[in-house]
């Protein structure tokens, strides 16, 4: 029976640290459904259309046989609720240093207690990837800094392109 797994994120926008956590979920589910959540908090930079494309342009680059693995589904509401519709039985999360762990942790437990069926793995950062932040990333680009390490080209160029010449 194949095993499905769900990353979830705001993706605003996807970062070379949520690529590799995609990358590595591939080993241990047959399908990934990377769900960018509709409605961010704050307001994204990117708009839900831009995220997802953004999301597609990245696994671009995967071969043919990964890419047929992955869908990007992007959703609204409970995450649980989510996970459950596309009859995931993991949801996938990577966990960052330290910052991470209390939200993480408080989020995996109220999950698994509306969902016990449904577990939440965590994947640790490398170290190459410990501090990108898409929140950071996008200061850097506002400010004018060069994201290009932190990110795929094209987001590269999409952060470029947001936020122009002057
Ligand atoms: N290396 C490894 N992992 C990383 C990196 C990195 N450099 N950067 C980010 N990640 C991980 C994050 O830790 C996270 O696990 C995932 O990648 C996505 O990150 P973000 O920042 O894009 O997305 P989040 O964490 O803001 O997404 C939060 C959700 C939208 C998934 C969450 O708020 C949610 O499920 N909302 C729906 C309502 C709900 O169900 N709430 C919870 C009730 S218990």
């Amino acid at each position: 029976v194949e095993r499905t797994g769900v990353y979830p994120g705001t993706f605003d926008p996807i970062t070379s640290g949520h690529m590799e956590v995609v990358r590595r979920s591939l080993r241990l589910v047959d399908r990934l459904v990377i769900g960018p959540h509709i409605n961010v908090g704050k307001g994204p930079l990117f708009s839900l259309e831009e995220r997802i494309d953004i999301i597609k342009e990245d696994i671009a680059d995967f071969p043919q046989a990964d890419r047929d693995r992955i869908t990007v589904v992007p959703f609204e509401g409970l995450l649980i609720h989510f996970a459950r519709d596309v009859q995931a039985s993991v949801i996938i999360r990577g966990l960052r240093a330290v910052s991470d762990f209390e939200y993480e942790i408080q989020m995996a437990n109220m999950n698994a207690r509306m969902e016990p069926a449904i577990e939440t793995i965590f994947l640790m950062a490398s170290d190459r990837h410990q501090f990108i932040a898409s929140s950071l990333v996008k200061d850097i680009a506002r400010l004018g800094g060069d994201t290009s390490q932190f990110v795929s080209k094209k987001v590269f160029e999409r952060l470029k392109a947001k936020f122009g010449k002057k």
